[in-house]
């Protein structure tokens, strides 16, 4: 069973920068453990700070992976095109904010990817992406 993760803009930052808000774990990191946490997934991961390169990766592994992951960063908050891409796709998506988007700006409170996602959660830090990735696995 493969599962994607994606990360989406300035997310290369976790662990160096804002570390009341993101923590204090690069991601990479954070990936490992997970990695072997679920040794009969094979976890995939892309991270880019480029809206066209996130949809690329979308519809590049969105007919062929079981799930994907994707905190789409503050994309969430303006993109119809990665809406779009998550529609086109066969593979269920869950999304992931590390942060309570709901406690923050307003302009956090909206996101676009909703709607077009299995489900969302936010606010867990990391282990959003666990749980989502645990949601896989027990779907099969
Ligand atoms: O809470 C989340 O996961 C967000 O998707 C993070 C985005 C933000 O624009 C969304 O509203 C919520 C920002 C990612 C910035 O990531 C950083 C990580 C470490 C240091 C600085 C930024």
């Amino acid at each position: 069973m493969k599962i994607l993760i994606i990360n989406g803009p300035n997310l290369n930052l976790l662990g160096k920068r804002e570390p009341e808000i993101y923590g204090n774990r690069s991601f990479e990191q954070f990936l490992a453990e997970l990695r072997s946490e679920f040794p009969e997934l094979e976890i995939e991961y892309f991270q880019s700070n480029h809206e066209g390169a996130l949809i690329d990766c979308i519809h590049e592994w969105g007919f062929s992976v079981q799930g994907i992951v994707l905190n789409a960063g503050a994309y969430t908050h303006t993109s119809i095109a990665i809406a779009d891409a998550i529609s086109a796709v066969t593979a269920p998506v869950i999304e992931v904010h590390i942060s309570n988007v709901h406690q923050r700006e307003p302009f956090r409170h909206h996101s676009y990817l909703s709607a077009r996602c299995v489900g969302s959660i936010v606010g867990l830090g990391l282990d959003g992406y666990r749980l989502a990735v645990r949601h896989f696995e027990m779907r099969g």
